[in-house]
């Protein structure tokens, strides 16, 4: 059959060969320009060590019961049937619901999981649970906590930033200038979720270059932009300085555009105010500015000049909301970009998540996607994503959030599939703590990552390279089929079968299945999906068989074009209709962390601060570029990276010879919160005072018994604050951390990360999991 072996990643579309049930090699998708190299993990990883083999108990909880513990990734597991299992989920999630009710249940289960549109872990979780009767969910992502709040507050959206962006298309044919906050990295464009098949960000750049436009990169780090560029490394965090200064300099030497200003934006003279420093007596000049980011005065003026003269686009990649006060970088590159009053021009205007995102200047469809339904849902309860610590830990307290007052559930069970909080969360003694306060901690996965050896039920899902699937991403040119490449690993099974054995269990399988089988269910959605476009598809087993659909896109697209062209026609979704440079609405919030206009807060975790006397280094959290997330983090990509088998932590020559360190040293991490090894790369294409060491090695405490113990591998999460963005969004503030590195020197402790915890049998005639 043609293309019988194709399949598709977040990261892109590939031809597989494989060989005694595991893949051997990949071939990228002939159509897709830049493949991403994070396909080189895929060999391998079906038959990995770290795969889950069979449904595993954690002893304490079969034999003592359900209930707080300590015990929670120390403890061994015992391997079960999948009747065994069936019987002690469905009952245990009786049991919690009949005792506590639905919202005992936290059911957000945050996480990427896999491409494929069916079997994606969220949704199958969350249709579940709202079978069940509900759960307490979450609002928002790890990736956008402050701009999914902020943004639909000032520009009326938060989709539309990213999937009706300016095409790259437009930027290579008109953009004379790029000013990137956080560069314009490729590593990152490789993802796109839901899967892409082309990758058009390095193409795009070159173009640009071609006609000769200028690229200025402001970011620590030099990799974060492909090619030749202007790179400007300030001090990390100072971002909202530097913009404030590039506004200055436009407000004050009548640079900026006061028509589109006064027609096209609310609020702008009282920001200026704030600006000029006319409220706190603090002109936000360059002078001002240059003491706090590094970078030169004359370089501040003369870019601000440069963007005023050119056809410029301001980007602001996602990574710098991911930290305290996240909602002023995107709101004040939004202002300044406003200023210039280019948006809605072509090339020109504002962009969030070029070089974040691989959707972000990809043209979206003219059509909807199959999707699987998820029901709805009972329970109102929800937390902002990254509360989840405070949520287990403070039951019963209440929180602000966007304006209101919410109050923490009490938690009973966390039920987890297609997620890694021990790779997401921040402080990752603190999450260890939090989990511990819970009755049961469920977990589906096809490793054992630290979040599976947390958990109290284990459930082994197929990987998506084991099942039928097909992706979709509304910024994707292609339908991929995702055809099963091997058979699946041990007892492992996909997440749709284990729910629908629940379920039946249960006494609600019939809703929950509607009677049809994985196979079924994607014909299903295929058809019903089909039957209401105004063009035509293939039909399924053409479409099978064929490996792909190709499907209709709007081009030439610029953000909020029609907004510019009538403001009153195409008023945006604020209150006033237009750009919100002042909010009336979080000003009435009266909130310390996030005011009426952007403005600049000191964050807590910065070079300039009165913790940096102690943790002088400014550790970048940043994406890995050898992975996504910590998925398949034991992959040859991922591993080639890894010195002494640690994860890689870059650090500039004149850091590492004033702690007497050379590259390739396993060094200590820590600050007050927790300790990790790395292994050093001495690199100076970043600032001096910065490290970087990327997220996703998976968690590997030296002493798993131990919350604080140090972490062996290098999991930068164990450093990071647990603190929201503001009390608007409350959003994840994992990107930055200050730090301390020092050399180890003690004997060097095992990586036991990719290898299982200890499975005991409970009856003489069960295979023993990790063998
Ligand atoms: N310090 C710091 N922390 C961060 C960030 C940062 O910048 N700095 N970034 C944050 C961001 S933006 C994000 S999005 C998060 C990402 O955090 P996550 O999305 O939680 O990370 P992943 O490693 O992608 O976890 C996905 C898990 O799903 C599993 N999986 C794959 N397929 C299936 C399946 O079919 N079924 C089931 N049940 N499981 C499956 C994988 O094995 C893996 O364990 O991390 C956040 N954390
Ligand atoms: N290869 C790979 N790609 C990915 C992912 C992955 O895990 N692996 N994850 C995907 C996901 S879920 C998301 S949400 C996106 C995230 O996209 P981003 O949030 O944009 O990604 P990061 O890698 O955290 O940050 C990008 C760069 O910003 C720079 N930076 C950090 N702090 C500052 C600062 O204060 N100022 C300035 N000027 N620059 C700063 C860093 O040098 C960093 O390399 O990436 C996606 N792409
Ligand atoms: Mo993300």
């Amino acid at each position: 059959m043609a293309g019988a072996r194709t399949s598709l990643t977040h990261w892109g579309a590939f031809t597989a060969d494989v060989r005694d049930g595991d893949i051997t090699s990949v071939r990228p998708y002939h159509r897709d320009a830049d493949p991403s190299p994070l396909l080189g993990n895929l060999a391998g990883s079906v038959r990995h060590r770290s795969r889950i083999a069979t449904p595993a108990v954690r002893r304490g909880w079969l034999d003592q019961g359900p209930g707080p513990s300590t015990i929670r990734g120390a403890d061994e597991f015992v391997a079960v049937s999948w009747d065994e299992l069936t019987e002690l989920l469905a009952d245990e999630l009786r049991r919690i619901v009949d005792t506590h009710g639905n919202e005992a249940i936290y059911g957000g289960s945050y996480g990427w999981a896999s491409a494929g549109r069916f079997h994606h872990a969220q949704s199958q979780v969350h249709r579940f649970l709202n079978f069940l009767g509900g759960y307490t969910f979450s609002r928002h992502s790890y990736s956008l906590g402050a701009t999914g709040v902020i943004m639909p507050r000032v520009v009326g959206t938060h989709d539309d930033l990213f999937q009706r962006s300016t095409a790259w298309s437009v930027i290579a044919e008109n953009t004379e200038l790029l000013v990137c906050f956080g560069g314009v990295g490729v590593k990152n464009s490789a993802v796109n979720a839901g899967g892409t098949t082309e990758h058009p960000t390095r193409g795009a750049l070159q173009s640009v270059r071609d006609r000769g436009g200028r690229i200025v990169s402001l970011s620590p780090l030099r990799a974060d932009t492909s090619g030749d560029c202007e790179w400007l490394a300030p001090v990390p965090g100072t971002d909202v300085a530097i913009m404030l200064a590039l506004a200055y300099v436009l407000a004050t030497e009548n640079l900026a555009d006061r028509d589109f200003l006064d027609t096209h934006c609310t609020g702008y003279p009282r920001f200026e105010r704030y600006l000029l420093g006319l409220v706190d007596g603090v002109a936000k000049s360059p002078q001002w500015a240059a003491a706090i980011c590094g970078l030169s005065a004359d370089v501040l003026t003369s870019l601000a000049r440069r963007m005023a003269a050119r056809r410029t686009i301001v980007m602001v990649s996602w990574s710098l909301q991911r930290v305290r006060y996240g909602e002023q970088a995107p709101w004040m590159g939004l202002t300044l970009a406003a200023m210039l009053g280019q948006i809605g021009v072509p090339g020109g205007g504002f962009g969030h998540g070029y070089g974040s995102q691989n959707e972000v200047g990809m043209a979206p469809l003219r059509c909807p996607l199959p999707t699987f339904p998820q029901g709805t849902n009972p329970v109102s309860t929800f937390i902002p994503v990254a509360a989840v610590s405070d949520m287990l830990l403070h039951p019963g307290e209440q929180y602000a959030y966007n304006g209101r007052t919410l109050t923490y559930p009490d938690i009973k069970c966390v039920y987890w599939a297609g997620g890694n909080p021990f790779h997401h969360h921040q402080n990752i003694p603190r999450l260890r703590r939090a989990l511990g306060r819970v009755d049961t901690v469920v977990v589906h996965d096809p490793y054992w990552t630290a979040m599976a050896k947390h958990a109290d039920v284990v459930v082994p899902s197929t990987t998506p390279f084991e099942r039928e699937d097909y992706s979709g991403s509304k910024n994707d040119p292609e339908l991929v089929a995702m055809h099963a490449l091997v058979e699946p690993y041990a007892e492992s099974r996909d997440d749709y079968r284990t729910f629908s054995a629940l379920a039946h269990r249960l006494g609600f399988g019939e809703q929950f299945t509607e009677g049809r089988d994985a196979r079924e269910w994607l014909v299903h959605l295929y058809e019903t999906w089909s039957a209401r476009l105004d063009f035509a598809v293939p039909t399924f087993d053409e479409f099978w068989s064929e490996g792909r659909v190709r499907l209709p896109t709007e081009s030439g697209l610029s953000l909020l074009a029609d907004f510019r062209a009538d403001p009153v026609v195409h008023r945006l979704a604020t209150p006033s209709g237009r750009i919100e440079i002042f909010s009336d609405d979080i000003d009435g919030f009266g909130y310390d962390d996030c005011a009426g206009h952007p403005r600049w807060f000191e964050p807590d975790e910065w070079l300039g601060g009165a913790r940096a006397a102690d943790y002088p280094l400014h550790l970048l959290a940043n994406q890995p570029a050898t992975r996504l997330h910590s998925q398949l983090d034991g992959g040859q990509a991922s591993m080639n990276s890894k010195v002494q088998g640690r994860e890689p932590i870059r650090m500039h020559p004149d850091d590492a010879l004033q702690r007497g360190l050379t590259s390739g040293d396993v060094v200590r991490v820590f600050n007050d919160r927790g300790s990790c090894l790395a292994g050093l790369v001495v690199d100076d294409a970043l600032r001096h005072g910065v490290a970087q060491l990327s997220t996703g090695a998976w968690y590997d405490p030296e002493d798993p018994g131990d919350p604080d113990a140090m972490c062996v591998h290098g999991n930068p999460n164990v450093l990071t604050a647990d603190t929201g963005t503001s009390s608007l969004a409350k959003g994840c503030t994992g990107a930055h951390v200050l730090v301390e590195v020092e050399g180890f020197d003690g004997p060097l402790p095992p990586v036991r990360a990719h290898q299982p915890p200890t499975i005991v049998e409970r009856r003489g005639d069960r295979p023993q999991a990790g063998d």
